[in-house]
């Protein structure tokens, strides 16, 4: 009983997120799905990244919390629009659905941007079951969570096509198996393309902005 239940939500979650697809396809967007435990960088990557793309990419974000407008406060002030969505008023749901994000998207000028991004809420297990009309999906994970996240949580490190290996700056300071933990990267995604940075010093930026760039270079050719 409780399966079909769940059965029933994705399948009306589908169908939406094919429908939110078809408007930014339409409208030329191409949307990008960041995911994470909470606290990896998300938000700190994402203002860095905007400020470096904005003059070339119309932006804007869409974020995730089930309370505050913290990240929202904090995203804004690299210029762009910014949409906050609290869940707490819909039962506290950890993950974004795609019929939010198509209200979300209400208040947003499709056609002025040329990349919309979603902060989504910091979880690693429920968001990459919710497909939300996305192009692109990449999760952030931070070397203070120890390696082995990708395979306690494989689905999301399966899902994403990407992952940023945030917070390079503080490996001097922990016993982190880089080796490691890329291996378990790859163990549950091979090939995948891992990109080390910082947020903090933005070293590293360079080849995922590039990568960026070339995901929605791809999508309106
Ligand atoms: N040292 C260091 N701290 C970072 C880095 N990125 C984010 N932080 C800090 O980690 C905390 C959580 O970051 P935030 O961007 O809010 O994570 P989110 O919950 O995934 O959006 C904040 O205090 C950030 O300043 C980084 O690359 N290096
Ligand atoms: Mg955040």
């Amino acid at each position: 009983m409780e399966i079909k239940i769940v059965r029933k939500v994705l399948d009306v979650n589908a169908k939406m997120a094919e429908q939110n697809r078809k408007l930014f396809g339409d409208k030329g967007v191409f949307v990008l799905n960041v995911m994470s435990s909470p606290g990896a960088g998300k938000t700190e990557t994402l203002v860095k990244t905007l400020v470096r793309i904005m003059p070339d990419i119309k932006s804007a974000v869409i974020v995730g919390d089930i309370c505050t407008s913290h990240d929202a406060d904090r995203l804004a002030q690299s210029g762009v629009p910014v949409v906050q969505i609290n869940t707490e008023p819909f039962g506290g749901d950890c993950h974004l659905a795609a019929h939010v994000i198509e209200k979300a998207a209400l208040d947003l000028d499709l056609d002025a941007i040329d990349l919309l991004i979603v902060e989504n809420v910091g979880n690693l297990v429920c968001p990459a079951e919710f497909d939300i009309g996305e192009d692109c999906r990449i999760v952030v994970l931070s070397v203070a969570e120890g390696e082995d996240k990708p395979v306690k949580y494989p689905l999301m490190f399966r899902e994403c096509a990407a992952t940023l290996l945030n917070k390079t700056d503080l490996l001097p300071h922990l016993d982190y198996d880089l080796e490691a933990a890329l291996n378990y990267i790859h163990q549950v995604h091979p090939d995948m393309p891992v990109f080390q940075i910082s947020a903090r010093t933005e070293e590293g930026f360079d080849p995922w902005i590039a990568w960026l760039q070339k995901m929605i270079d791809k999508k309106s050719k």
